[in-house]
């Protein structure tokens, strides 16, 4: 790994926010790509983070403080990963599902949509499924894209897709999941119309399926 990008790994696991900041800036500044920060300097990171707490050497205050630093650096890439003054090809409606707080994947799913073109209504994490069905309402988006890390919180992307037929409004919206423990079985099984691992497949599968 480059040395500036082994700077922002060790951020993120330090949880060391400033450093992360000035990781990816002397990244940004020694030319690489903003791509190859994140997926290569943060991503890895955050996994490794993952799997300390699985093995119990770190624990949740360790988690919140590399989230932390993750959405730092998150922060500065923003403006690279979206296109800015572009007309929307349409709007999205996006959140992580109820009794889930984890947003970092949520966070980067809405900027490669915005990136690829969408106006994107981000409701933040903990969303009730009434909550999601209310955005569009007022939105009139036609997508809605759901995010979960827990095995436990997956069940409320079935709920929030029963609400959008009980509101009578589940055929004007195209539900697309993702997050860690969804499959694309699991998308097909609770009745989503698509699945995708990573966000910028995300992206480009919001733009299938509005096209
Ligand atoms: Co938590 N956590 N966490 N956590 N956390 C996981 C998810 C876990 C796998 C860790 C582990 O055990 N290895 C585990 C879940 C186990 C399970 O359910 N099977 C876990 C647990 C157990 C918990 C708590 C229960 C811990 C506790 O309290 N004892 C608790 C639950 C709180 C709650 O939500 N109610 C909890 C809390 C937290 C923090 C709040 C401390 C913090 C989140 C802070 C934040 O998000 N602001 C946190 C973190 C940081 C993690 C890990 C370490 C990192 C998650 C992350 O940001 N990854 C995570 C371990 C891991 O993932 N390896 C873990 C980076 C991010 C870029 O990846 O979010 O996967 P990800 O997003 C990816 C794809 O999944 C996809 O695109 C992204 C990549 O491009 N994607 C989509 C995501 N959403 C999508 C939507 C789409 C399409 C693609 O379409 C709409």
């Amino acid at each position: 790994m480059d040395a500036v990008l082994r700077d922002v790994y060790r951020g993120i696991l330090d949880g060391d926010r400033e450093s992360v900041i000035e990781g990816v800036k002397s990244a940004l500044e020694s030319k690489l790509s903003a791509e190859s920060i994140l997926k290569e300097g943060m991503m890895t990171a955050m996994a490794e983070v993952g799997r300390l707490f699985e093995k119990g050497e770190y624990f949740v205050p360790e988690l919140l403080v590399a989230a932390r630093a993750m959405q730092g650096g998150l922060d500065i890439l923003k403006p690279l990963l979206v296109a800015e003054d572009v007309e929307p090809v349409g709007k999205v409606v996006i959140g992580t599902v109820k009794g889930d707080l984890h947003d970092i994947g949520k966070n980067l799913v809405g900027m490669m949509m915005q990136g690829a073109g969408f106006e994107v209504n981000d409701l933040g994490t903990d969303v009730e499924p009434a909550k999601f069905v209310e955005a569009v309402k007022s939105s009139g988006a036609r997508l809605v894209a759901m995010s979960a890390l827990l095995t436990t919180t997956m069940a409320n992307m079935p709920a929030t897709i029963e609400a959008f037929k009980q509101a009578g409004i589940r055929g004007e919206v195209k539900i697309l999941v993702g997050g860690a423990p969804v499959t694309d079985q699991y998308a097909r099984q609770i009745g989503a119309d698509g699945y995708a691992s990573d966000a910028s497949q995300a992206a480009r599968l919001a733009l299938s399926l509005v096209a």
